[in-house]
């Protein structure tokens, strides 16, 4: 059976990029066609400037958004990155097969690093070196699959060239992983400037969504969208980057072609009126599962409990592997 990892950090508020991208496609079909993990990747989180006790509020809130969002701890595994010391024990392995080049052309530390400077804050070696965790995050669980947003790319080949190095000079240890990303929504856009992607890192902000906004919020954030200088609804990335923003938070809400879509509108107005109805429409049931589970937090711990006992277990066996093969003397 394939084999599927993903995960989500706890650096802010889940958006609605994160669910359109990522986490529905988890739920809908990812946990129902393969052996699948989810994972609050909280190590991820320290690479940055941040406070002990909202990582550790954001991280509950994840890990029970991935729950409300669909993901059923029956049919997948569930749980926090921390609890699992595999990915650690593997990401040092890893960083001896990593090259200070490759970590230095990832296109996230360039950007991170720069946002850092800018707000005068020191750069951490870990923003360098956490695209080699998140190898160990993929590699540790023979992960075939990583269905992930357009923005991992460079992380998911970074996986792929460390497995297939470790097994090249070592043995065969890893299986080498492939990105999947959906057809539509891989990249939703900050809808104030359609030109950058919508992060929860990013500085709160009338362009992004996020997951637990009210409906009134997300029909205000979406009326206000950035359009472009033209009048008429077509599809088209580079010259019209907020109307075609729109129209594929719109097709994937409500599982169409953007393309097709844009025939249906005549104005701008028409167009942010369905958006934000859709969005609000894909959200409630999210939101409403979210309410009852901050209910019962117990029932949330448990979970994540009983998830990174079979994450240990399953991780295991392959990092024992990679010690041996690299040279380690067996404990
Ligand atoms: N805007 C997006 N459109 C489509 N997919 C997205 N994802 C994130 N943003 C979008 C996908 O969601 C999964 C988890 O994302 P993450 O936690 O790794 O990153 P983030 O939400 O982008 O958070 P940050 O802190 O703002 O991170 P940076 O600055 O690293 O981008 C992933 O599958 C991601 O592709």
């Amino acid at each position: 059976m394939t084999r599927v990892f993903s995960g989500i950090k706890p650096t802010g508020h889940l958006t609605l990029g994160n669910y359109l991208g990522a986490m529905r496609r988890w739920a809908e079909v990812d946990q129902h066609r393969s052996e699948a993990l989810f994972c609050v990747v909280d190590l991820h989180a320290l690479t940055v400037d941040h406070d002990p006790a909202r990582v550790r509020r954001l991280s509950r809130q994840a890990a029970t958004l991935l729950l409300a969002s669909g993901l059923d701890p029956e049919r997948c595994t569930v749980f926090v990155q921390s609890h699992v010391d595999e990915h650690a024990r593997l990401s040092y392995l890893l960083e001896c097969v990593a090259t200070d080049g490759e970590m230095r052309r990832m296109i996230q530390y360039k950007e991170k690093a720069a946002r850092e400077q800018r707000r005068g804050g020191s750069v951490r070696l870990s923003l360098l070196t956490y695209p080699v965790l998140m190898a160990a995050d993929i590699l540790a669980y023979g992960t075939d699959e990583v269905p992930v947003g357009d923005d991992q790319t460079q992380h998911v080949e970074l996986s792929r060239d460390l497995a297939v190095r470790f097994n090249q000079r070592y043995g065969h240890t890893f299986v080498v992983p492939r990105a999947t990303h959906p057809k539509v929504a891989a990249r939703v856009m900050n809808l104030q400037d359609p030109a950058s992607k919508m992060g929860k890192s990013d500085d709160s902000g009338p362009g992004i969504v996020y997951l637990l906004d009210e409906p009134e919020v997300v029909r205000k954030k979406v009326m206000r969208a950035v359009t472009d200088s033209g009048r008429d609804v077509v599809y088209d990335r580079q010259e019209r980057p907020g109307v075609a923003n729109l129209l594929e938070i719109l097709a994937a809400c409500e599982g169409k072609d953007p393309e097709d879509l844009s025939g249906a509108y005549a104005s701008y107005g028409a167009l942010k009126k369905d958006t934000a109805e859709a969005v609000v429409e894909v959200l409630r049931p999210v939101q409403a599962r979210h309410r009852e589970l901050c209910a019962d937090p117990a029932q949330v711990e448990a979970v994540l409990r009983a998830g990174a006992e079979k994450a240990r277990e399953m991780a295991r066996p392959t990092v024992d592997a990679a010690y041996r093969a690299i040279g380690l003397l067996p404990a």
